[in-house]
């Protein structure tokens, strides 16, 4: 096992929960080079040692909503805080489901592998707005609500995607018959737009936790509408939906969830879908009904692209290329615009690569001082093979020919799970 030169204050090292405060030490940037620098050879407690923050990048990242709660001012501006040092590792539907097992409390195909919970925790409401119990995955809405505040009181930060059949004709996600247009101020089915974001604004308003001082406030909750929305799969995509008529669904939604549904505990991530930005143009391409600073909180990219993807016919070197060039540029875009760059979904699907997670999505991670600005990285869901009758999985289950190596991208210092986590609601 290598040793490192470690510059630890008298404050010593980050507790493994849920701390209070963020502990701060010295030389916080040359101890994640040099960290960086060993792969995947850190132990547990090295691991733990770099977890102390000190200093705030750049300028301070506050939220586009001037009445974010508290706790939502201090997650964005604490994630700010962990740039350049480490991400936080999220895993969608981690909870409700792994690939051999569904409906048991406490499990999680992530912690069955690395012993620990992921960091961050995807969760989709697609189907909420048709008043219905369970999630177009068959996750119910309630448990799923517990779930975020069992997320939350452990530390851990909830993200929420919204897979919505359309409001006004009911037909689902990937129906790009009929695009946004109707449903828009002074259209048609503007009304069922409102009604399926007022059903969004009653989950949210269930979110509410009591803190230890006896205070209630609903969890902070990075919502990430009308993703992938520069590919033609999705009815608020490219081509069923205009740019413009984009542009004015992101904002009513944002403007409506604000200021009707007084809701101050979100966080906007917009998300572009990596397959259809051409590298020669990101910056333009990636910008493609972009609903403006605003509006928006964190730049995403969703990657599944550039990490195996079945359609992608690019080498690998071509691929490690330009999954580095994706990140290095959306975290150039994001710092000048003051916004928090993040790998908001993707990986790569059933883990044929084995060493996957180090030789793949970490190097690209850590490539450059600009990808290791990314906050965060979530994978996808690992479907239930028996419920689903097909493999459709993005971490390793206990067993998996790609668990050791997980677990080795769980012990690198720049990946933070559950319990590596600084208190992120408390802003110092
Ligand atoms: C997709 C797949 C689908 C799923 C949808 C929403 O990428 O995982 O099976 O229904 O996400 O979770």
């Amino acid at each position: 096992m290598l040793r490192l030169p470690l510059h630890i204050s008298a404050q010593g090292l980050a507790p493994r929960r849920f701390s209070g405060t963020l502990v701060r030490v010295s030389m916080r940037l040359s101890l994640f080079l040099v960290l960086s620098l060993v792969g995947c050879s850190a132990s547990e407690s090295e691991k733990n040692s770099r977890l102390a923050v000190t200093g705030s990048p750049g300028e301070p990242v506050t939220p586009i909503d001037p009445q974010a709660s508290e706790p939502t001012r201090a997650l964005i501006g604490n994630l700010h805080q962990l740039q350049g040092e480490a991400f936080l590792f999220g895993h969608q539907d981690s909870l409700a489901y792994g690939v051999e097992w569904k409906e048991e409390s406490g499990r999680s195909d992530v912690k069955e592998v690395t012993g620990d919970y992921p960091a961050l925790y995807g969760w989709d409401v697609g189907h909420l707005e048709r008043g219905d119990s369970a999630n177009l995955d068959g996750v119910d809405f309630e448990a799923m609500q517990g779930w975020m505040r069992e997320a939350y009181r452990r530390g851990g930060v909830v993200t929420i995607s919204w897979h919505m059949t359309h409001p006004g004709t009911g037909a689902d996600s990937w129906n790009t018959q009929t695009g946004a247009g109707a449903l828009l101020p002074g259209g048609e089915w503007h009304d069922a737009l409102k009604k399926a974001l007022d059903r969004f604004a009653g989950f949210v308003d269930g979110l509410a936790v009591t803190t230890p001082e006896g205070e209630v406030h609903p969890l902070p909750v990075i919502f990430r509408p009308w993703h992938e929305h520069n590919g033609d799969w999705f009815w608020w995509g490219r081509g069923a939906t205009a740019e413009e008529d984009y542009v004015a669904l992101w904002r009513f939604t944002v403007d409506y969830l604000r200021e009707e549904k007084q809701l101050h505990n979100l966080l906007y991530a917009f998300s572009p879908d990596r397959s259809r930005l051409d590298m020669s143009r990101f910056e333009s391409q990636y910008l493609y009904a972009y609903p403006g600073d605003d509006y928006v909180d964190i730049l995403g990219i969703d990657n599944y692209w550039d990490l195996g993807h079945e359609a992608n016919e690019a080498s690998p070197e071509q691929s490690a290329e330009d999954f580095q060039q994706s990140l290095t540029r959306l975290a150039k875009l994001a710092a000048d615009k003051g916004k928090l760059p993040a790998m908001t979904e993707g990986g790569q699907d059933t883990l044929f690569q084995p060493d996957f997670f180090t030789q793949r999505l970490l190097p690209g991670l850590l490539a450059n001082e600009w990808t290791r600005q990314v906050a965060y990285v979530q994978v996808w869901r690992n479907a239930n093979r028996e419920k689903e009758d097909r493999d459709h999985f993005y971490v390793p289950y206990k067993g998996h020919e790609a668990a050791e190596d997980f677990e080795a991208f769980y012990r690198h210092p720049a990946t933070l799970f559950e319990s590596d986590l600084p208190d992120l609601y408390d802003l110092e």
